[in-house]
């Protein structure tokens, strides 16, 4: 277990603390063309902390909406808001009015700090709000030119931050919201203090010297984690993109000579592409792949061009990051690993009972950062005596390691057949001509549902029947031929989330 101390602020361990510990000088952000030391970051939040106390009357307990791409100034609000003992919310610049008003009327938010850039759903949705009152800009690019920053800019750079418990609730993670119905899961002050001690420090022995990039909206707890937690715990910088397409993560990657990257199988795809155009990626140590599942043909080309191994892992907002990994001594091509270290993991069946070793079912686990549903009659059904019970379906081989098969929801049953649609993407992935793919099961008169491809194809490949044939007959040889893709549909892109999932639920209503 983890020994903290009663008293416990996340705020003030990522900043002063480490000011306290000698790092004052070291580069902590990178971001919008510049770099904030250590110090720089502790003077920053605490000035930020006097202005959301003296002005804007935060009081703790009082839950505050952060609105931004991800940038430095996004992280000093984030922290800031903690240094009060007020509850973080934070969320993704693409939402619109109507998906912040079911965050800030479920979270009864009193407070949104929102980048200058983004203002006009935020003050819409508190036009409507019974719950927030105050809406006030920072400047995402950092000249300090909004009205919180000239609220801080006179203020003293020592704040007597609130002496939160290590047991209260520092940040609300409402989870992806594909379904129109957010859950909030609720997270303590020591929850983020375990993610970067438990996983960071075990599985990628992360130095001072360390420069984080990677995808993840902060927003986003793998974000808020890999981005923000990780790097500030340890003495490390982070460097931020606004927008953190492929090229740009490539461009920042050489530039910052970056050691550790948090993103998905799909822009590794594209750096594996960039290598062979001669891009130096050389100096990441650690390429983590979360949120999709990661092609063995990825993994696998990744260790031939790199010599290191690519940390494929799972997580949920739910457990506030990363609960299943591999290791860099610990790996093995289509398989997600071993739990970290105070984490349990089962795989049970519909009566709740583990399945045999090798059978696929649902992914159960436990552990101590979750899971807790704010005032959510959700919590009985996917918590039983503190297991979080996943959508995920998995096997257990009989050495404990655990292998993906498919969403809950993305099993398709064909004709009597459970084709789980990753790993008919995988096929399809190995396919040089197929750039993306997503899988879906639809209704047919004859078998109950057919698996269909939609399949984006590299840049210069033509669709058409007889593409769609090859296809057919390349997973019909990879893979048993009953799974093969009964329709392929070509398209330009699939539909994701903001996050960068991608949303085969909205491919099953078209
Ligand atoms: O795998 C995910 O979707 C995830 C969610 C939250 C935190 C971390 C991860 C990897």
């Amino acid at each position: 277990g983890f020994d903290y101390p009663d008293h416990l602020n996340i705020g003030v361990e990522l900043t002063d603390a480490m000011v306290e510990k000698g790092h004052g000088d070291r580069t902590a952000l990178i971001g919008n063309g510049r770099r904030r030391t250590y110090k720089e970051l502790s003077d920053w939040t605490n000035r930020l902390a006097h202005a959301l106390v003296d002005d804007l009357k935060v009081k703790p307990g009082n839950r505050v909406l952060i609105r931004s791409a991800n940038n430095p100034a996004m992280v000093a609000a984030w922290l800031a808001v903690t240094k009060v003992g007020a509850v973080a919310v934070n969320t993704m610049p693409m939402l619109r009015k109507g998906e912040l008003s079911k965050i800030v009327d479920k979270a009864e938010i009193t407070h949104a700090l929102c980048d200058t850039r983004l203002m006009d759903e935020m003050t819409a949705c508190a036009k409507t709000s019974k719950f927030l009152k105050t809406v006030v800009g920072f400047d995402g690019t950092s000249n300090h030119d909004a009205e919180l920053d000239r609220l801080a800019l006179e203020k003293p750079v020592r704040f007597e931050a609130v002496k939160t418990g290590r047991d209260d609730v520092a940040l609300l993670g409402f989870t992806s919201g594909t379904t129109g119905s957010p859950k909030a899961t609720m997270h303590f002050h020591r929850d983020i203090l375990i993610i970067a001690d438990g996983y960071a420090r075990e599985v990628l022995n992360v130095q001072p010297d360390d420069v984080f990039v990677g995808s993840p909206p902060l927003a986003f707890t793998f974000g808020l984690g890999g981005l923000a937690v990780f790097p500030l715990r340890f003495g490390a910088a982070a460097a931020l993109l606004e927008n953190a397409s492929p090229p740009n993560l490539i461009e920042i990657i050489e530039k910052f000579r970056a050691t550790v990257c948090f993103t998905a199988p799909t822009a590794y795809r594209v750096m594996l592409q960039a290598i062979d155009e001669g891009a130096d990626l050389s100096s990441l140590r650690a390429a983590v792949s979360a949120g999709e599942t990661l092609p063995a043909p990825i993994y696998e080309e990744w260790m031939e061009k790199t010599g290191k191994p690519m940390l494929d892992g799972i997580g949920a907002t739910e457990m506030l990051h990363i609960f299943i990994t591999n290791r860099f001594d610990d790996h093995r091509p289509a398989c997600t690993g071993r739990p970290v270290t105070g984490y349990e993991a089962r795989v049970i069946g519909e009566d709740g009972k583990d399945m045999p070793r090798g059978q696929i079912g649902r992914l159960a686990v436990r552990g101590p950062t979750g899971c807790r549903y704010m005032a959510d009659p959700r919590q009985a059904d996917y918590v039983t005596d503190g297991w979080n019970v996943t959508g995920d379906a998995f096997s257990m081989d009989e050495d404990g390691y655990l292998h993906f098969a498919a969403r809950n929801d993305d099993m398709i049953v064909s004709a009597g057949y459970n084709i789980a649609g990753p790993e008919v993407e995988a096929a399809l992935l190995a396919h040089p001509d197929v750039a993306e793919c997503a899988v879906v099961g639809v209704a047919d008169d004859a078998r109950g549902q057919i698996v269909q491809a939609h399949v984006v194809l590299r840049a210069g490949t033509d669709g058409g029947a007889a593409m769609a044939k090859l296809l057919q007959d390349h997973v019909k040889a990879t893979i048993a031929p009953y799974k093969y893709p009964r329709s392929v549909v070509f398209t330009d892109a699939l539909p994701k989330t903001e996050s960068g999932k991608i949303q085969r639920f909205r491919l099953k209503e078209e």
